[in-house]
């Protein structure tokens, strides 16, 4: 039996994700790890919820403590665009927290799950096909604390067993809870603006490719790599995984097969601009593959289908 706590389970992936770990292990063996914010609908109502903010250790411990926790997923994160308007914070939160949640599982023998993204890359990663093993130099605060910690998390499985797995997420696409300072936010808002007003200026420049993925890919990536068989496993933290790479060109051309009268322009943004020329166009994700099964199932033209209609369906009711 699986005892699971989540931090940041109000958050763009975390809101999801723990409903989806509730449903395979049991409502009352997920625990909603929040810090400001509190859950609510079915979030709050599905099961446990607790105060368990990561750069806090005594909160996260007395949570671990009271549930019994064992394993971790650790999603407290401050995202690429905001990391550089505030490094500070975004290294408080992703070093100071991931420690915390670290040191609390080699104390109570817990996994942890904490995300690594593609603002790991940079500074030198060659940015096409990018394997799994290469340069990570990245410029930016947010790709800082990305790789410092995959070092960490590795160091403590190996060092202490600490048993720690990750995946080094593409931009994550979801209609459910918005993502908020990160640069491939662009990727969800065109969505929105596309049925709520029929045209969006998007703020990377045409010809800016990246790697996303929808939501139920990051969630499946996220709980399979944790029930993966570790004797196959020869990395740990982070492996690449991808389900498609576009720029703002084609994705707007395939919004427009549905809403064809969708018009975007451009308004870079020289910040997010400079933060996605560094990461890569494209990432084999073949050790995914090879070692634990990574399969993505959504490509862009069945994502766009899916997320137009659940958008369409919010505004219908007026949610948006
Ligand atoms: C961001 O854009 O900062 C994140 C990420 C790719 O890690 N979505």
């Amino acid at each position: 039996m699986k005892n699971i706590l989540v931090i940041g389970a109000v958050g763009q992936i975390g809101s999801e994700l723990t409903l989806e770990l509730r449903k395979r292990y049991g409502s009352g063996n997920v625990v909603a790890g929040y810090r400001a914010t509190k859950p609510t609908g079915e979030l709050l109502d599905s099961g446990p919820a607790e105060v368990a903010d990561a750069t806090n250790a005594q909160q996260v411990a007395d949570v671990v403590k009271k549930y019994k926790i064992d394993t971790i997923y650790n999603l407290a994160a401050i995202l690429s665009a905001v990391g550089e308007a505030k490094p500070l914070m975004a290294w408080q939160v992703g070093i100071g927290g991931l420690m915390n949640c670290l040191e609390i599982a080699r104390e109570f023998g817990c996994a942890v799950s904490t995300p690594s993204s593609i603002g790991a890359f940079g500074g030198g990663t060659p940015l096409d096909n990018t394997p799994q093993d290469t340069i990570q130099r990245p410029q930016t605060m947010y790709g800082i604390t990305k790789v410092t910690g995959e070092l960490l998390s590795d160091y403590y499985f190996k060092k202490f067993g600490v048993d720690t797995r990750s995946v080094r997420y593409p931009g994550i696409i979801s209609n459910v809870t918005l993502p908020g300072g990160g640069t491939t936010d662009y990727a969800v808002e065109i969505y929105y603006e596309a049925v709520k007003s029929g045209k969006y200026t998007c703020p990377l420049g045409a010809g800016t490719f990246l790697d996303m993925m929808y939501m139920p890919d990051a969630i499946e990536a996220a709980i399979d790599l944790m029930e993966a068989d570790p004797a196959k496993l020869k990395h740990r933290n982070s492996f690449n995984v991808s389900a498609m790479s576009f720029d703002p060109e084609i994705i707007a051309a395939e919004i427009k097969k549905h809403i064809p009268g969708f018009v975007m322009d451009y308004q870079v943004e020289p910040i997010k601009q400079a933060i996605a020329n560094s990461w890569p166009n494209n990432m084999d994700d073949s050790c995914a593959r090879a070692e634990w099964g990574w399969n993505p199932k959504w490509n862009l033209e069945k994502m766009t289908v899916d997320m137009l209609r659940a958008i369409r369906e919010k505004k219908d009711k007026g949610l948006i």
